[in-house]
């Protein structure tokens, strides 16, 4: 507990030892003081004049903590992956410093890699703050279990102060610290990003420090298009020995060590037994559905070591209308769109209306199911067994269904 919460609860004390019981509250409301006294977590300071500019001159539309920790992951082949990530207690809300397991079990939502969401609106101002929870499933004596970590906002041209290259010139976040960023989203930016941790980044983005980040001005409109759904298919890979030998000892291999033998579609493989519930096709982020005559907006992102992956829809040429947060000036058609770490494609999938049907029997034209996966074939092979990779459905539905 800081000083000044501890020096106002003895004044409360005094207060109500002499009889004034109602002056407290009086104060408390009059200075609008939060009534929440958070544990004693150490804010590392950053920029005073800066931070004074920002609250001065922006309105915050809103407040995001994130809590960084470790955990596990289970994928739809049974296995469990040993994971690092970002997560969060509901609504973003701080909830303080962790200090224990339990505490983290009860206040925050289990890791899930990639991070959730987060999404913001062009022209405005946002405070993100990094807490670093601590780690809980590691051995005794690894080597990791005090790190630091950063977020890195990928693709927002940031001051260094809020790039969170570590250092640079704000030291990295503890167990116990936080760190705050403050964002003004220039009016004229929108698109797709990704945020993820800059510290030692082949070990922590590898680990699975990353979540995807969407920038727009109105909902269902990008760079001037409109359309009637989204889906984020963010493609990532892991080495689930490696990690497990992280969690166990916690030295660092040279980087050039990794091997991947997960490669994922928002953290998921897909699963020949079609009913698993945690095969891509069954997570409804996933799982493209759409009806007859809309447009699909896929915001394609990918992060990792070396695998290029090849995202490829059966079915469908896409228009793509944007990469890293930019709108082309020339839109063009695809069918497989190649996409290497960091990098973010907008592409638009317009889904035929059954009715306008050409006569072309063999045409994909009305509803079904296609399938969309990643053509770079070592990616659809998890732990050596395929098609258990980046693999996902169109699950294109009649209109009188709706
Ligand atoms: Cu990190």
């Amino acid at each position: 507990m800081n000083v000044c919460v501890k020096k106002f609860l003895k004044f409360i004390a005094l207060c109500i030892q002499r009889g004034y019981f109602l002056l407290p509250f009086l104060i408390v409301i009059f200075l609008n003081l939060p009534v929440v006294a958070y544990a004693d977590e150490k804010l590392i300071p950053g920029d005073v004049k800066l931070e004074k500019k920002f609250f001065k001159s922006s309105r915050v539309e809103r407040e995001f903590h994130l809590y960084v920790t470790d955990g596990y992951q289970e994928m739809a082949d049974g296995e469990s992956i040993y994971f690092w990530g970002y997560t969060h207690a509901k609504d973003f809300v701080d909830v303080g410093e962790i200090k224990t397991k339990e505490e983290r079990d009860k206040k925050l939502l289990p890791l899930k890699v990639p991070g959730d969401e987060i999404r913001l609106t062009s022209g405005k101002s946002y405070v993100i703050v990094l807490h670093n929870a601590g780690w809980y499933e590691t051995e005794e004596h690894s080597g990791i279990n005090h790190v630091a970590h950063t977020i890195h906002f990928h693709g927002f041209d940031l001051i260094p102060a809020f790039d969170g290259v570590p250092n640079l010139p704000y030291p990295s976040v503890f167990p116990g610290e936080a760190y705050r960023y403050l964002l003004t989203i220039p009016k004229n930016i929108e698109g797709s990003y990704m945020a993820h941790c800059h510290v030692d980044s082949t070990n922590h983005i590898m680990a699975g420090m990353y979540f995807p980040l969407i920038v727009e001005k109105k909902p269902n409109r990008i760079y001037g298009y409109k359309f009637d759904r989204e889906y984020t298919m963010f493609m990532t890979e892991i080495d689930s020995k490696y990690m497990e030998m992280l969690r166990e000892k916690g030295d660092i291999r040279r980087g050039l060590d990794w091997k991947s033998d997960y490669f994922m579609l928002n953290g998921r493989i897909f699963m020949d037994k079609l009913d698993d519930p945690l095969s891509t096709i069954n997570d409804p982020k996933t799982r493209i559905v759409a009806y007859e005559g809309e447009t699909v907006l896929i915001r394609l992102l990918a992060i990792g070591y070396d695998h290029i992956f090849a995202w490829h829809p059966h079915g469908y040429h896409g228009l793509v209308i944007g990469t890293d947060g930019r709108k082309l000036r020339h839109p063009y058609e695809k069918d497989t769109v190649l996409i290497g770490s960091g990098e973010r494609y907008d592409i638009l999938y317009k889904i035929p209306d059954f009715s306008s049907q050409r006569k072309c029997l063999s045409c994909n034209y009305g509803p079904g199911i296609s399938v969309a996966h990643d053509h770079n074939m070592m990616g659809m092979v998890s732990r050596g067994i395929y098609p258990h990779g980046p693999l996902t459905i169109f699950d294109i539905r009649p209109k009188s269904k709706k």
